[in-house]
């Protein structure tokens, strides 16, 4: 319940104005944290009526890739025989070996020991099997409700492939919008693997050419418009290698720089660009094959530089290469770094790139985002967020205080606010914005 409801609006908000003395910091900071209805600004979540894309329970929280990446670690099975096996076996074999006959310390894992003890459920044989009985009577629509109410966010944004065949056709017959729920167009298919995918959209009817000759730039615009009219993207995205360059005399570069970013510009959105993946180096645990590498940040620079009236949205895999994200930030303001991704959402490493991005660029960034890719995730990985994020915040504003400067519940709540919502709100779509001000 926000504590905003109990209280009347000018009490609070001359409460709020009152200078806090050092000690009182911690708590504000925690409360504001705690009260901030949070955008998770890139997940893998799907609304229900892309029925069964959207993965959610305890078979699904058990056999998370991130999950099957330990299960080779601990236990002697071999991948080819893990994926003989039903999804039900392999989930009792990663509960008996990750979370049974050994501790779950790893992120991944006490993350799940966490999702298990909020529901109610212990780490036991008989922890498991009630987990799955009460997962088999939940109604999705409610069980999302409560789920968003208990991680403390108010939407998702999800990763839409027009490509994929499953999805698409959802999209095509009309999926029904969930407000609780963002699409995105992501764009990996296209940009990435062109030569296996140019016949889906000549099949769809846009006169693509593998060597993208003729009209192809022009009809994966119109490939795009028509994608953003069916849903309505808060952003386009793609997933990229640490190799990746830009300008580029590659399929890639063209596509990106003809088709993809004047499309961006044509319908105001921004571009994610998520740097860094070796991509399956160990193709045989599948999802959880993928690597990281350093990549060469002067890609962004040249993007960043060259159409400053696009935005980009910004992720990066490699440890090595955040202090130059936060340089680049601070040269080029349609650069909008987000999240630790993938192999950087650990505590330590959160605690390490967030203070650096606070000292280097104040609140101008994204500092978080879940990539749940099963329902229940979010409770773990935004609490996680919260735990690690509350000492760090309190940190900066007790040196703040002092410093001299007066600090009060009002400017933490602003702060927090812009970091979890506002940010990507005003990146997102700069102009919805200005009229929402212009008209209240
Ligand atoms: O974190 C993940 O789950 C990765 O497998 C990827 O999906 C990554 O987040 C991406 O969006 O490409
Ligand atoms: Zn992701």
């Amino acid at each position: 319940m926000n504590r905003m409801s109990t209280q009347s609006l000018e009490q609070s908000a001359a409460a709020g104005a009152e200078p806090l003395k050092s000690p009182q910091i911690s708590t504000v900071v925690r409360d504001e944290l705690q009260d901030v209805p949070i955008i998770d600004v890139h997940t893998h979540l799907f609304m229900p009526s892309l029925g069964k894309l959207g993965l959610w329970g305890i078979d699904e929280l058990l056999t998370y890739h991130y999950l099957e990446a330990e299960i080779f670690r601990f236990s002697g099975i071999q991948p080819e025989e893990y994926w003989r096996l039903t999804k039900r076996e392999q989930a009792d074999l990663i509960w008996r070996t990750l979370f049974l006959e050994n501790a779950p310390i790893s992120e991944a894992t006490r993350g799940v020991a966490y999702v298990m003890r909020e529901l109610g459920f212990e780490i036991s044989e008989s922890g498991l099997r009630e987990a799955r009985e009460f997962f088999a009577q939940q109604d999705l629509g409610s069980h999302i409700g409560r789920v968003f109410a208990m991680a403390g966010i108010s939407e998702a944004v999800m990763t839409n492939d027009p490509l994929d065949p499953e999805e698409g056709s959802l999209w095509e017959g009309g999926a029904t919008p969930d407000s609780r729920f963002r699409a995105v167009l992501r764009l990996d298919r296209i940009l990435n693997k062109w030569d296996q995918h140019w016949q889906a959209l000549l099949a769809k009817g846009y006169k693509v050419e593998q060597g993208l000759g003729g009209a192809t730039l022009a009809e994966v615009r119109r490939f795009l418009a028509d994608w953003c009219a069916r849903m309505k993207p808060v952003y386009m995205a793609c997933s990229l290698p640490d190799t990746f360059q830009f300008p580029e005399e590659s399929v890639r570069g063209t596509l990106l720089q003809g088709g993809v970013i004047p499309s961006c510009r044509e319908h105001d959105l921004p571009l994610s660009l998520m740097i860094g993946v070796r991509y399956q180096v160990n193709p045989k645990i599948r999802l959880a094959g993928d690597a990281v590498g350093k990549a060469d940040l002067r890609s962004l620079e040249h993007l960043c530089a060259q159409f400053p009236e696009n935005r980009f949205l910004t992720s990066v895999l490699s440890r090595e290469n955040q202090h130059e994200l936060c340089v680049y930030a601070r040269k080029f303001a349609n650069l909008m770094p987000f999240g630790c991704w993938w192999f950087l959402n650990n505590p330590s490493i959160v605690e390490e790139v967030t203070r650096e991005r606070l000292e280097m660029l104040g609140a101008s960034f994204i500092p978080q985002h879940s990539d749940a890719r099963v329902l229940e995730q979010v409770i773990y990985k935004w609490r996680n967020t919260r735990r690690t994020l509350g000492p760090i915040l309190t940190n900066t504003f007790q040196l703040l205080a002092e410093d001299g400067a007066i600090v009060t519940r009002v400017q933490i709540r602003d702060t927090i606010q812009r970091l979890f919502r506002t940010n990507f709100e005003r990146f997102a779509a700069p102009a919805q914005v200005s009229v929402q001000k212009s008209a209240s």
